[in-house]
């Protein structure tokens, strides 16, 4: 059997990334930090299925800066492919707490290069980049070769990490790429980014708990895909013969408006009855006009994000729906707490 390692297996795509490969016949090892709970986390399920959880699926404790146990489970595992997905993926956050972002992002990266780098077996290896490496682009859409220009610490340390990822293929022959992801949503989200934030307050407002929701720029663009699908990409990525960078995208940019929109119509609401703006959401610089070029991903991969703004939204509502009317055990609220 195939085995894949994965950090942030907790988070929306380490939960999705476990589903995906427990279903291709991986056995799939996860980093936990050690102060991450891991009961009711998005992996629940999956920890009550006998034939599945210390039988196909093993989680070890270890923070992105314990190098040397991140080496010996990884001598202990033998990976055939390892997805690096953890790290501080808040933004907004990343203002306010930029040394330990870079940390963990930028530096937590590079201490997984280093390692990987002298495994006699080294496994194929996938960062989860972003977007935010493009900042305020001077080109529209944006693909690999694109240059960076990040204006976020989280950007920055991204930047980082994506151009290490590079270094690491091109100088010392490890098989390392990166999937440059645009947003990507799903009812796993974090309940602090803003269409999870939006989908429950839809889905709160419509039962009566809630009347209002407080956000901040509503002008703002993002290139929203839903999260299972981009999962699969990564999966692809390192079933290539060689090693290489694909953008994630939809190709197609909303605006948080539209989002909203699209959500509370969903549950025949008006937005404009509910939401409040607030300045402490309001980032201190936030990325231009972001949309992604993913031909090279149809090209090679035979991958296409297929979900769009207004089918994701409307998954994301019923699924907080059921949620709170209790009805929905598959999906369990994460731990994150609204920002
Ligand atoms: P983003 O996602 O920063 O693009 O990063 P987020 O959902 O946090 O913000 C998107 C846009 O919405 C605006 N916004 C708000 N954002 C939040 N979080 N809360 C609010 O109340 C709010 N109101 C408006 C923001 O200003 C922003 O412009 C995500 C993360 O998953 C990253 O880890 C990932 O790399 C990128 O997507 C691609």
């Amino acid at each position: 059997m195939p085995t894949a390692l994965i950090t942030g297996i907790t988070g929306q795509d380490g939960s999705y990334l476990t589903d995906f490969l427990l279903r291709q016949g991986y056995v799939v090892h996860g980093l936990v930090r050690r102060n991450s709970s891991i009961s009711r986390s998005r992996l629940e399920p999956l920890f009550q299925d006998k034939q599945i959880y210390e039988q196909r699926l093993f989680l070890h404790y270890a923070d992105l800066d314990d190098a040397t146990t991140i080496r010996r489970i990884l001598l202990k595992t033998m990976p055939d492919e390892m997805y690096h997905l953890a790290g501080q993926s808040h933004v907004g956050l990343s203002f306010e707490i930029p040394e330990s972002t870079c940390q963990f992002t930028a530096m937590g990266t590079l201490k997984l290069l280093e390692i990987i780098r002298d495994l006699e077996k080294k496994p194929r290896f996938l960062h989860i980049s972003s977007s935010e490496i493009f900042g305020r682009p001077e080109q529209w859409p944006q693909a690999e070769e694109t240059p960076m220009q990040p204006v976020t610490p989280y950007g920055i340390a991204k930047a980082f990490a994506t151009q290490m990822v590079r270094l690491y293929r091109d100088s010392f022959g490890c098989y390392a790429c990166n999937a440059i992801c645009y947003n990507h949503e799903s009812p796993r989200r974090g309940e602090s980014f803003v269409t999870r934030k939006i989908s429950r307050a839809a889905a709160a407002i419509s039962l009566g708990q809630q009347d209002k929701v407080a956000l901040g720029s509503l002008d703002a663009k993002r290139d929203w895909g839903y999260a299972p699908e981009y999962v699969d990409a990564m999966w692809r990525m390192l079933q290539q013969p060689e090693p290489d960078d694909f953008v994630l995208a939809t190709g197609e940019t909303h605006q948080v408006q539209d989002f909203l929109e699209a959500a509370f119509q969903s549950v025949d609401l008006d937005w404009r009855d509910h939401v409040e703006q607030d300045s402490r959401y309001i980032r201190p610089s936030d990325v231009g006009h972001l949309i992604g070029d993913s031909n090279k991903a149809l090209t090679k991969l035979n991958w296409r994000a297929e979900t769009r703004l207004p089918e994701l939204a409307s998954i994301m509502v019923r699924s907080d729906l059921e949620l709170m009317r209790g009805t929905n055990p598959a999906e369990i609220a994460p731990e994150e707490k609204n920002r």
